[in-house]
Parts: structure tokens; C-alpha cells; sequence
């Protein structure tokens, strides 16, 4: 039996017999010699057809096979000057092991615009494409460099449950479920959890798990599952504590993507992800007021900065240099019970990370006195006996500690330059779509 080869080793097998095996990609028909296009998962190899030397049927087989057909095809490597690899394959023997029905939902090669929700509905056509598969290839190196910094900056991965009795981001965007009779909301963060075991011991925790927000809007950024990378730590003196901490992971996953995704990078023209050499600022609340006051838009002190405040301030720090920035001391009324107030003050020591001119993250210190955190639930019109177990973690000796969520998505996206979040996830779930 031939070994079998693949674009990314053929190249140094000229004269051996190997077998390929990929999706027929394109075939060209020139009369005396034809050519068969097989895609693998890095390339195209080219199948070279002289007529006159190939046996008839597999000729006829192989120019004939429909396209994005699975095929596993035998031959002989020659070197080639015709070709990308430098080689070609002269076939001596085919297999058809999976004939692609026609016509096709959509086009892998074809150069011709189409519409996000038509290539959606087919994902795994799209994902046939080299460059809607460097993303999810790149998205998969984040998440493993995620892994190595947490767990090498002493961070325990932990995994918390996603069907819960109460959720920690408001009732606006709660998924009910029907938990056996009984009302369940699906997590919208893993917030109650890791905090409470910040009075455990496990005084350093990540996770890296699915979030789910129902979202009511329509937009470009907002999806209603999404990949939400958690980290919280104790012993904190100050939000900026926390600021530091992500700034060195974000730091640590794009030097890592720049030095191990180079091939994808390039398939998606870029040269390498682009940070400031100099640390990420921290603008506050106010100051991005006055920035996005100044470009014009007329937003009241304590107001949200929406997104086209944020996009405002995108762009300022764009002029400057910066992709990546903090937004901190956010009025405590914008914030979440669970944020500690700077005391008098409207403000809170929390904070986002914008990633031009959108949020890919928000944190902060956390309240951490008893009395406080229960003061700060019944301002928030929150009703203290709906989150009992969350509070006895603050009743028995809880420390200082401070945490952030972070989009994977929204981050993939940004970093990527894609023009909505739902091109880094697989398979987008959001108000109008639950399936593929
Ligand atoms: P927040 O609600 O700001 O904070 O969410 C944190 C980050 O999660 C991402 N995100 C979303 N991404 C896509 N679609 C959505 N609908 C969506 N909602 C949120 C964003 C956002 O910045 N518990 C806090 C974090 C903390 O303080 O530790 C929280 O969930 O990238």
C-alpha cells in the first residue's frame, strides 16, 4: 500500500508513490491534459491528468467527480515548477469515498460577496475556506495560550455550573429554564462562583466556559452564547491590580498567536497582531466624556458610553497608538451590586478593557464586606434572599479580591479586524439564530 501524504509533506516525496486524500476542489478540463484541485486542511495539491497516459476510467472518474467531493487519490510525486508545492501527482489509482450532491448550498472558491447569513446557514461549507478557518484555528491557539499563562501565573482552572437558580448580571438578559418543574436560569457568568471561592483557599481561579445573555438587540457585537474567560484573585489592594494582571495575558496571547500562527495570520493578510509597546492606558469615565464631549456627542455625566461613545473613544486612541485601553472608575450606578464604590464618590473602582472602540471586558474590585455588598444588593433593587449562598462565602472570612471577564469572541474579533463577532464563533447563536 502507498503511504500517504499531504500538502504539508508531499513537497519532499518527488519520485515516491503516496496517496492523497482531500475535498476535489476545482477540476480543469484542456483537452489532452486536465488538472483536479485537491483542498486538504493546510493547501491544494495538484493532480496533473496527461490523457493519453491516464487509464480511461479514472480519467473519466476523476475530471467528472463533483466538486468538494471527498476523494483519496494514488500516484506518482514529480517535481513541478507549474505548481505552489513544486510538485504534482500523476494519479494511477482513485477512490471516490464521498460524491458532493449538486448544486452546492455555497461556493468555496468562488469569488462573489455573499451575504453573512447565507454562509452561516451552511457553516460547514464556509469553514471549507482557508481564511474563515484561520480564525477558528487562531482562536484555538488563544485559548491554549490563556491556559499556559493562567496556570503558569499560579491561576486554578475551574469549571462552575451553567443552570442556576439566580443570576449576577441582571434579569434583563436571563435564559429560563424548566429545571424539573422548577425555575433555572442558564449562567451568565460564572461571577457568584468564582467569587465565592475567593473564601476558600483557591485564592487564584480561571475559567474558560460558555455565557449566556438574552439579548434582545440585533448587533454586531452581541451574541447570546458566548465564550466568557474568567480570572479571579485575592489579596488585591486596588482595581489596578487587576488591570495589571490581564494586560500581561493579553500581552502574553497575542505574542504568542504572532510568534505560533504565522501561516494563518498570513492567510488573513496580516503580518502580525499589533500592541502598544508602551503599557495600556487608563483613561476614567470622565475623561472619556470629555473626549467623546468633544467629538460631538452630547452625553450626560453617569451615562452609559454606548457604543458610540465607545467607538468615540476608539478612535481617539487610535490617533494615538493604542488598540488596547482601560476605562475605569465607571460611576458606581453603571456598575454591578457586586463592585465596590469609591467611597465618596458616584464612582466605583471598576473598570472595562476596550479593544478599538469596543468592550472585550469588564472587572474590577470586588465588595468584599458583609454589611457593604448586602447594602450595595438592596440599592440595587436586588433581593438579598435570592443570592443566600453567595453571601455566606462573605459572612465566614472573606479577603480583598478583584476579577475580570473577558469576550473570547469579541476579543477574537477585534483582533482579527472581523466585522462582527458572530465570524469567530462557530456556530452563532443570537435572537434570530438557533440553528445550524
Ligand atoms: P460583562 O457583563 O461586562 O461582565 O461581560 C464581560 C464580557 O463578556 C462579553 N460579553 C458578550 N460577548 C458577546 N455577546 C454578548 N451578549 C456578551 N455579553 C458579554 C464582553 C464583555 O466585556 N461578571 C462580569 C465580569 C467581571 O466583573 O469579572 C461580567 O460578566 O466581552
Amino acid at each position: 500500500m502507498a503511504k500517504y501524504a499531504d500538502s504539508g509533506n508531499i513537497s519532499s516525496m518527488a519520485g515516491e508513490t503516496v496517496t492523497v486524500r482531500g475535498w476535489v476542489q476545482d477540476t480543469r478540463n484542456l483537452g489532452g491534459i486536465s488538472f483536479v484541485t485537491l483542498r486538504d486542511r493546510n493547501s491544494t495539491i495538484q493532480i496533473t491528468l496527461p490523457k493519453k497516459k491516464i487509464e480511461p476510467t479514472l480519467f473519466e472518474t476523476l475530471t467528472k467527480v463533483s466538486r468538494e467531493s471527498v476523494v483519496s487519490v494514488t500516484g506518482e510525486v514529480k517535481e513541478s515548477n507549474q505548481t505552489a508545492l513544486g510538485v504534482e501527482l500523476i494519479p494511477s489509482a482513485c477512490e471516490v469515498i464521498s460524491e458532493a450532491a449538486t448544486p452546492l448550498p455555497l461556493g468555496v472558491v468562488d469569488k462573489v460577496n455573499v451575504e453573512m447569513d447565507t454562509r452561516l446557514n451552511s457553516r460547514f461549507m464556509d469553514l471549507r475556506k482557508p481564511e474563515v478557518r484561520a480564525v477558528f484555528e487562531i482562536r484555538s491557539m488563544a485559548t491554549a495560550l490563556i491556559h499556559e499563562y493562567m496556570i503558569a501565573n499560579g491561576f486554578v482552572n475551574v469549571a462552575t455550573p451553567k443552570i442556576n437558580a439566580a443570576g449576577a448580571e441582571g434579569g434583563a438578559t436571563l435564559f429560563k429554564v424548566d429545571y424539573f418543574g422548577k425555575p433555572a436560569f442558564l449562567a451568565q457568568s460564572p461571577q457568584l462562583f468564582k467569587q465565592m471561592l475567593m473564601s476558600t483557599g483557591l485564592d487564584r481561579v480561571y475559567e474558560i466556559g460558555p455565557a449566556f445573555r438574552a439579548e434582545h438587540s440585533n448587533t454586531t457585537r452581541h451574541v447570546t452564547e458566548f465564550t466568557s474567560w474568567d480570572g479571579e484573585f485575592c489579596w488585591i489592594e486596588k482595581e489596578e491590580d487587576v488591570m495589571d494582571e490581564i494586560e500581561k495575558a493579553v500581552r502574553y496571547i497575542i505574542k504568542g498567536i504572532n510568534e505560533r500562527c504565522a501561516r494563518q495570520l498570513q492567510i488573513l493578510g496580516k503580518e502580525a497582531i499589533e500592541v502598544s509597546a508602551e503599557p495600556f492606558p487608563k483613561l476614567t469615565y470622565s475623561e472619556c466624556l470629555k473626549i467623546v464631549q468633544a467629538k460631538g456627542l452630547n452625553l450626560a455625566d453617569g451615562a452609559d458610553l454606548g457604543t458610540d461613545g465607545e467607538k468615540l473613544v476608539g478612535d481617539y486612541m487610535a490617533e494615538k497608538g493604542f488598540p488596547l485601553y482601560f476605562i475605569c472608575e465607571y460611576p458606581e450606578e453603571e456598575k454591578p451590586f457586586y463592585i465596590m464604590e469609591k467611597d465618596g464618590t458616584p464612582y466605583s473602582f471598576s473598570f472595562d478593557l476596550d479593544y478599538k472602540g469596543q468592550e472585550i471586558s469588564s472587572g474590577g474590585q470586588r465588595e468584599h464586606r458583609y454589611d457593604r455588598l448586602l447594602a450595595r444588593m438592596e440599592k440595587k433593587g436586588l433581593n438579598p434572599d435570592d443570592f443566600e449562598d453567595y453571601l455566606a462565602a462573605f459572612k465566614f472570612g472573606m479577603p480583598p479580591h478583584g476579577g475580570f471577564g473577558i469576550g473570547i469572541d469579541r476579543f477574537i474579533e477585534k483582533m482579527l479586524d472581523l466585522p462582527n463577532v458572530r465570524e469567530a464563533v462557530l456556530f452563532p447563536r443570537d435572537l434570530n439564530r438557533l440553528y445550524p
